[in-house]
């Protein structure tokens, strides 16, 4: 923030002001990651990323393939609010059919 003082004041500042500060920060995003395990069926994790990260069939089933086959993989993008939220509902969804599937959230 500045101000601009056209000295014909005596020395009072009248300036007018010339920017102004932004007071709003962009929300740090943070990653929910899925990781692989040997039990939980596949079909449960395609469905897992359907109903909680509105990934379409195709996407979903590429997500997990990458998951199974590398170890972990990114499921989205969110605020932390939203992040904390999906991992808890995919946590206990998982627990409520006994799969032992892993989310976890990582700052991006
Ligand atoms: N590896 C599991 C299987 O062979 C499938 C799987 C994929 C499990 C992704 C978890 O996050 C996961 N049935």
């Amino acid at each position: 923030m500045s101000e601009q003082n056209n000295d014909t004041d005596g020395g009072v500042k009248t300036g007018v002001v010339v920017k102004t500060k932004p007071k709003t920060k962009k929300p740090s995003l943070y990653k929910v990651l899925m990781l692989n395990d040997d039990y939980t069926p596949m079909e449960f994790v395609v469905h897992i990323l359907e109903r909680f990260f509105n990934k379409g069939q195709e996407d979903a089933t590429r997500i997990m393939l990458h998951v199974h086959q590398k170890g972990v993989g990114v499921c989205g993008v969110f605020s932390f609010e939203v992040a904390e939220t999906k991992v808890t509902l995919v946590m206990d969804f998982a627990r409520k059919h006994q799969h032992p599937l892993q989310c976890t959230l990582e700052k991006e």
